[in-house]
């Protein structure tokens, strides 16, 4: 395509599907237009995957996840298709920069953080590499909160990317479901029927998710919740308006807003509703499609693959075993077997708070049928597994972790680190009684977005060392390796970085109006705000720094910016509290005439995935120092490595596997290993040990405790300082010191630029093997035995 064609079907766009003239239109006109115009050139790729699918009779992936962190999606369908120069020249004839109209787009936010963010990577690379697959949701009317600051607290508003039309997505008003909830359970000729007593419709949204090169296409086909019945007319007669139109408020209720990841799970009776909602839409869309084609059912595990991200759609398994028995008529035991075929279930938190468990009083006032099926996969499994077994159901609740572990034929971790973890602990009885099923698919990110579309600059050098083949191929990054000594290789690289970093300046003057030296070291943390993660310990060695600048003002000291970003659950207070501390810590830092040009600490608020695509490329350090045994994965950390930052972490989740990748001498390595920190913590003192042993730690603290940092207002911030001078159950305390040294060994790095420099570029060289489609390859191996329908290049 020229870019004067493109101009044409922008223009064409304008004025025929959005009824303006281009004398009148306004960003967000012509960013509709232009998505328009690019949607059409996807629409041709995506049948064709989809006629290819049916054709080549391929096994099909559905991937299963309450949470889909798409972010922006203009940008990364032009660099998917490979039209940037030319939506460039359209623009520049247009007379509008192309930036300003893709940063109109919202940022789609409809996951929490990792999880979510990982299924959009995934449903990418699936389509990158030519899989037949399909994303299943939930269409959130309202996406994960907006945060802001108010006197350096966190304050949530709701978001509403829905406001604006969505661009990207075909309603499907054909596609419909009816969803059942409720009622009873009836015994017909020896079968049993579920009669739901309430329902509503679950209605397709479908997104088309454009692979590299526009070769393939696949959909994320998101649920829409809306009533059976619009109002009660003979109510709304009668005057009473609002019970005439309970029903349809009710219904939407459950696509309405996204649930944050504090929330317990127990007694969230919406939340239950949502996962059941979504789950069961999906499979009966599947079973439709599965139908068209094959006519007998024992083929299903040979041609349906459903995945589980996490356990929040884990009702598939007796959803799905209720299908094929009480309503196709398959024995049960058989039913068990086919459904376990189909399913596989990757977790991706160790931490107990976060393992789903249901009350059977709830479910079997929900889902009265899913409970019963639910027993009797559990005396299946006592009798394939007699000597002893678990089961999913005990004590008067489902686990919901134990139930996805036995219908799945398949579970897999997320890191080498956590998979060996899940064997140890969550699932050691399951893991004794099934030993070949658990399996590790170590998380990636994709290249597209994560390098090509979020950094040019490093991606320009890439392809002129490499050419472009290391975009499907990001191993071949390693070919930069040889060409780190040579004449210019480096400088450019350094060159390409410095830029990013006066880009990020820029914005943060503008937005912000903070002041920040690009020569200084960018030393980020983004992510969730979790204790797990300590920030706390970030901000605490941050302090200890700023008392040791003070007492030697000449020092020679490395000029540092630490930048954070991150939002805490609503109902994390605790989370919230540290968000205090390092806004209030950034107002006495920054504003410190004899330490601010060495020192200055930045909290952007509400941290996306936008952010994070210009925050990583503008990053020189990145901070993965989560207490060892708790970061299942992380994927930031593998943005950062492959965008030449190196990391200050912990040997935990994935970052064990990149500090081999990289190289040790490459990473900043500090703190306990997984079973040290065990062990540590039996010691009923060990936070007071280390602080008795570190002067630096008790003076950061005792200034935390006090009024350094709490302008007027006299121990604002003790309850951090208490709380880390006693339990302290993640051990910042005990990790300071060796924190505290990794963090000079970096110092001392980066005032050695070339040094410096050298280790980013290897970084970057050396991290090609964490890219989603290596990940994707790994689930069509060894779960899905599924694979691409392009053919063989
Ligand atoms: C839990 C809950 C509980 C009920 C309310 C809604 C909700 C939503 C999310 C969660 C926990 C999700 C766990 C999670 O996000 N794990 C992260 O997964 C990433 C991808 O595998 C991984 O990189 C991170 O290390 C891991 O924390």
């Amino acid at each position: 395509m020229t870019s004067v064609e493109l101009r044409d079907s922008i223009l064409h766009h304008l004025k025929y599907s959005l009824g303006k003239d281009a004398e009148h239109a306004v960003t967000y006109d012509w960013r509709m237009a232009l998505s328009l115009a690019v949607r059409d050139r996807i629409t041709d790729p995506w049948f064709d995957a989809t006629r290819a699918s049916y054709a080549g009779q391929h096994k099909r992936v559905y991937y299963l996840s309450m949470e889909f962190l798409i972010g922006r999606l203009l940008q990364d369908a032009i660099v998917n298709l490979g039209l940037l120069e030319t939506a460039q020249s359209a623009f520049d004839e247009i007379g509008l920069p192309l930036v300003d109209v893709l940063s109109n787009e919202p940022d789609a936010a409809l996951g929490n953080g990792g999880l979510g963010r990982l299924a959009a990577c995934f449903i990418e690379s699936l389509s990158s590499l030519g899989v037949p697959a399909m994303g299943y949701g939930i269409r959130y009317e309202h996406g994960l909160f907006k945060q802001s600051f108010q006197d350096g607290k966190q304050i949530e508003a709701p978001e509403d990317w829905l406001q604006q039309t969505h661009a990207w997505e075909f309603e499907r008003p054909e596609s419909t479901y009816h969803i059942g909830f409720g009622g009873t359970v009836t015994e017909k000729n020896g079968r049993s029927i579920w009669e739901p007593e309430d329902g509503l419709i679950a209605q397709a949204f479908d997104t088309p998710v454009i692979g590299w090169k526009g070769n393939w296409a696949n959909t994320l086909r998101l649920w829409s919740a809306r009533p059976t019945q619009i109002f009660d007319l003979d109510q709304f007669n009668s005057g009473d308006y609002i019970a005439a139109s309970a029903p349809e408020t009710l219904a939407r209720t459950i696509s309405r807003v996204l649930y944050p990841d504090d929330t317990t799970p127990q007694g969230k009776e919406l939340r239950l509703k949502q996962e059941f909602f979504f789950t069961a839409a999906s499979l009966r869309d599947a079973l439709r499609r599965f139908d068209t084609e094959y006519d007998d059912l024992r083929m299903l595990p040979k041609k349906v693959a459903f995945q589980l991200n996490d356990t929040h759609p884990a009702i598939a398994g007796p959803e799905l075993v209720r299908i094929l028995c009480d309503e196709r008529g398959m024995k049960m035991e058989d039913a068990i077997t086919t459904a376990r075929g189909c399913l596989a279930y990757t977790n991706h938190t160790l931490l107990p708070e976060a393992l789903e468990r249901w009350s059977v009083d709830l479910m079997g006032r929900l889902l009265p049928r899913h409970v019963q099926i639910i027993e009797q996969i559990d005396a299946a499994h006592a009798k394939e597994k007699p000597k002893r077994t678990v089961t999913a159901l005990e004590n008067g609740e489902v686990k919901m972790g134990e139930l996805a572990f036995i219908m799945g034929h398949k579970v897999n971790g997320v890191s080498a680190l956590h998979t060996d973890l899940m064997k140890q602990t969550v699932f050691k009885d399951l893991h004794e009684l099934h030993p070949d099923r658990i399996v590790n698919q170590t998380n990636g990110v994709t290249p597209r977005r994560w390098v090509l579309g979020a950094n040019p600059r490093l991606s320009g050098l890439i392809t002129d060392v490499l050419g472009d083949g290391w975009v499907a191929d990001l191993e071949q990054l390693k070919g930069l390796e040889p060409h780190i000594d040579d004449a210019g290789f480096l400088d450019r690289f350094a060159a390409a970085k410095r830029a990013n970093k006066t880009d990020l300046v820029d914005w943060v003057k503008e937005t912000h109006d903070l002041d920040l030296d690009p020569d200084a070291m960018f030393d980020v943390q983004i992510k969730r705000m979790h204790e797990y993660k300590r920030q706390h310990l970030n901000i605490l060695e941050a302090i200890a720094l700023w008392q040791e600048i003070r007492d030697n003002p000449t020092g020679n000291w490395t000029p540092r910016v630490k930048i954070f970003g991150g939002k805490a659950a609503p109902g994390y207070v605790f989370a919230k509290e540290i968000i205090h501390l390092i806004n209030d810590v950034a107002a006495v830092l920054n504003a410190d005439p004899v330490t601010s040009k060495y020192l200055k600490v930045v909290f952007l608020p509400n941290y996306n995935v936008t952010m994070a695509e210009r925050l990583i490329p503008a990053s020189d350090l990145s901070e993965q120092i989560s207490t060892a045994g708790k970061e299942a994965s992380g994927t930031g950390n593998m943005k950062f490595a492959l965008n030449g930052a190196p990391t200050i972490g912990t040997l935990d989740g994935a970052n064990v596997e990149i500090r081999e990748h990289v190289g040790a001498e490459n990473f900043f390595l500090f703190g306990m290993t997984a079973p040290e920190v065990d062990e540590r913590r039996l010691l009923g003192d060990h936070a007071a040990q280390a602080i008795a042993a570190d002067p630096r730690l008790a003076r950061a603290l005792d200034a935390v405790r006090g009024d350094v940092f709490s302008t007027g207002d006299a121990g604002r911030h003790a309850v951090i300082a208490d709380n880390l001078s006693t339990h302290d159950y993640f051990v910042v305390c005990s990790d300071f010191t060796d924190y505290w040294r990794a963090q000079r060994e970096v110092d001392a790095v980066y005032a050695d630029q070339n040094k410096w420099m050298h280790m980013a570029a290897l970084n970057t060289a050396r991290s090609g093997w964490f890219s989603s489609d290596r990940s994707m390859r790994g689930y069509l191996a060894d779960i899905w035995n599924a694979g691409s329908a392009l053919p063989e290049k």
